[in-house]
């Protein structure tokens, strides 16, 4: 992988893996080629968060804004840097926006995936691997048992799982159909730092700092499988160099919490080393608020393939992630004022618009 294009850089998951694969760390892995990085900047997409790079190493990062559905700037993008290789982050990720304004989910995850599909048929004779970044939620709601495996059914609830479940078959269609070499990660619910705080855990801490209320869907008895960002990076780039071309892998962290026990873990952690100056434990703040139509139950990943075939285990539990996690968040203000304010979109449209 000489020149990796990866999609969606400067949101959660894609800042970490970037910062993963320039990282001393992973001098070990062996990646050496180059990262271009194209992101829209839409609200979730920061370019601060990986401009120290654009200095640090020209040679090896650079950074693009586009869309991925504009097909002229991508295939220019694709022939200037002679991409390679393909991590595809670059989604709408929230489901309760796609509830409420499901349009840029199929626009982004369905079309803007076919258009990159596309590119990357086109330039097949150069294509090492195409890799798409997904999720759990495509196999739509467990009961109170069992785990959700590389056979289940598709059965998604939500216009973002929907959009991700049709970006996934687009993705296997076109290896089937056209031979290109594609991977498949469905990953469970991430956290750690850099998340957007509209997601349960950011928002949650940053709230609870506050003494702002803490707003749990329902009874707050819908489980979630957590698995820290790090270990989610580690895994994807794991799947890219040894996973089998045309295979998909279940990535999770057999970490599975309701989401009020997530709540008040937060609400501990927190209280522990920054009590509240009124004395009070902050799962006070916790209201109980109307549940997310459609809401899905439960997750949980079985990584068996993953574990046996590539050797991945995660190694952050969920109380070393949180604390991390927490610490992240408490001690870089800076980004946190910066993302909630947008005040940097106004740099973003000042400095794009030349
Ligand atoms: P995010 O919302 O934090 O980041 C998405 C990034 O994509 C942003 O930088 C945004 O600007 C960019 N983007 C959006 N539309 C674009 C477009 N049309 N063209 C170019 N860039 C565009 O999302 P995330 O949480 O980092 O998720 C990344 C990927 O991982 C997504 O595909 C998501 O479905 C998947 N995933 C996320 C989780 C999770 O828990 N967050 C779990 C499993 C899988
Ligand atoms: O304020 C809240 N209160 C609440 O109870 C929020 C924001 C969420 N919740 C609940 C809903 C879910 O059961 O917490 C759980 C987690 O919610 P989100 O953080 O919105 O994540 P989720 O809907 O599970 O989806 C996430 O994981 C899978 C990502 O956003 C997706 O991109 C990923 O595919």
């Amino acid at each position: 992988m000489k020149n990796l294009l990866v999609t969606g850089g400067c949101g959660f998951i894609g800042t970490n893996f970037v910062r993963y694969l320039l990282s001393a760390k992973c001098k070990k892995t062996g990646f050496n080629g180059r990262i271009i990085n194209v992101d829209k900047l839409t609200y979730a997409g920061n370019p601060f968060n990986l401009a120290e790079f654009e200095k640090k190493y020209p040679d090896r990062y650079s950074f693009v804004k586009s869309d991925i559905c504009d097909v002229k700037a991508m295939e220019g993008i694709f022939d200037r840097f002679k991409i390679d290789s393909i991590c595809h982050f670059a989604a709408e990720s929230h489901v309760d926006r796609s509830i409420a304004e499901p349009d840029t989910f199929i626009k982004t995850n369905i079309n803007g995936t076919f258009t990159l599909l596309e590119l990357a048929r086109k330039n097949q004779d150069r294509l090492l691997l195409f890799h798409h970044v997904s999720t759990d939620e495509v196999f739509g709601s467990l009961g109170n048992q069992g785990f959700f495996t590389e056979k289940t059914p598709y059965d998604p609830s939500s216009p973002y799982s929907a959009s991700k479940a049709a970006s996934d078959h687009l993705v296997r269609a076109y290896a089937r159909t056209y031979g290109l070499p594609v991977t498949i990660s469905n990953c469970s619910n991430n956290y750690g730092p850099y998340q957007f705080p509209e997601k349960l855990i950011p928002l949650m801490i940053l709230n609870s700092f506050k003494g702002k209320p803490l707003p749990v869907y329902g009874e707050g008895f819908n489980v979630r499988d957590w698995l820290y960002v790090a270990d989610h990076c580690r895994a994807i780039f794991e799947i890219m160099k040894k996973g089998k071309r045309g295979e998909t892998y279940n990535i999770g962290g057999h970490c599975e919490m309701t989401n009020i026990d997530v709540v008040t873990r937060i609400c501990s952690m927190l209280d522990e080393k920054i009590p509240q100056k009124n004395g009070k434990p902050r799962k006070d703040l916790i209201r109980f608020v109307k549940d997310r139509p459609g809401h899905d139950l439960r997750y949980a990943i079985d990584s068996s393939k993953l574990e046996k075939e590539l050797g991945w285990v995660p190694e952050e539990s969920f109380d070393t992630g949180l604390e991390k996690t927490i610490d992240w968040y408490l001690d870089n203000e800076g980004w946190v004022k910066m993302v909630i304010d947008g005040e940097y979109r106004k740099w973003i449209e000042k400095h794009y618009e030349e």
